[in-house]
């Protein structure tokens, strides 16, 4: 567990150097809430009557805007309208894993236009550290227009059965976290790393990377295409800040009445964790 997953989220967004993540802890102490919904839904009518539905409950909507059958500039105008009105950040699932002169196209311009409309984005680092560097690079540019508004997490492990990002490879995560903290602002993994990393790279006084795990579901244990489920208290007692959600809200017979369960119980986990 790293030490900054003892302190409450009020006081992280109070210190933290990016004004991003300082944005991200204040949404949560705010609403109440570290539910990251994943709208894994494949119509743009969907995903905005999601977003508007579950909007009051969550901090961060999370996307995957190319299974969407009908993608237009509407779906990204739509999404920032409700990102706005309900208080939450957009983080689009995109996983860049590519060398770095294409991951600067895919992620700012092309046809997806992700940087203009997305909060938060992810990268694997099977690439090498180039694909980091690439990305700070872009979004720390002068002639960025979103300046600190964003954010990349590195996708440090996964929650599938057999996942290979284990081992060096998450070794490796946090060492090019701590190099280009100016962008990164945490991970998606399952569990608080930082402390138990031996890394070629030493943890500074001031570091606090946000961890987000996914695979959070309290009526399944996974499904029949290897996804792997904790309950949102097993993954905040680990050291997820925010535990991300799909099927086990979206799909439930009430979405509303399933986020709100997944609120309380991520929220009451935290509660614990801090010692509030
Ligand atoms: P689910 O319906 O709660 O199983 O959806 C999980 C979401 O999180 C889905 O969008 C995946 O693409 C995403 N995911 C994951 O399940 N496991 C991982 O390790 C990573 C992302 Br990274």
């Amino acid at each position: 567990m790293s030490s900054s997953s003892k302190l409450p989220y009020g006081v992280r967004a109070k210190n933290h150097p990016n004004i991003l993540v300082r944005k991200l802890f204040a949404i949560a102490e705010a609403k109440k809430t570290n539910v990251t919904v994943s709208a894994d839904v494949t119509t743009t009518k969907e995903l905005l009557d999601l977003a508007d539905q579950l909007g009051p409950y969550i901090a961060v909507l999370k996307t995957h805007i190319d299974i969407l059958s009908d993608f237009s500039p509407e779906t990204t105008t739509g999404l920032k309208h409700l990102a706005q009105k309900h208080n939450f950040l957009i983080f689009e699932d995109r996983k860049f894993i590519d060398i770095g002169n294409t991951v600067q196209k895919q992620y700012h311009g092309g046809a997806l236009r992700i940087s203009e409309w997305s909060h938060i984005i992810n990268c694997a680092i099977l690439p090498g550290e180039g694909i980091v560097q690439a990305l700070t690079q872009t979004a720390t540019a002068d002639d960025f227009p979103y300046g600190n508004e964003r954010g990349l997490l590195i996708l440090a492990e996964m929650t599938s059965k057999g996942s290979l990002a284990k081992g060096e490879y998450t070794t490796r995560s946090v060492d090019y976290a701590r190099r280009y903290k100016k962008f990164v602002m945490g991970f998606v993994c399952n569990r608080a790393l930082t402390e138990e990393q031996s890394t070629e790279t030493s943890k500074s006084e001031d570091e606090d990377f946000v961890v987000f795990t996914t695979g959070v579901n309290l009526a399944s244990a996974g499904d029949a295409l290897g996804q792997q489920y904790q309950t949102p208290q097993s993954a905040v007692a680990r050291g997820a800040d925010f535990i991300i959600s799909g099927r086990g809200i979206y799909a439930a017979p009430d979405p509303v009445e399933a986020v709100k369960r997944y609120q309380e119980q991520g929220w009451n986990a935290y509660l614990e964790r801090v010692g509030l």
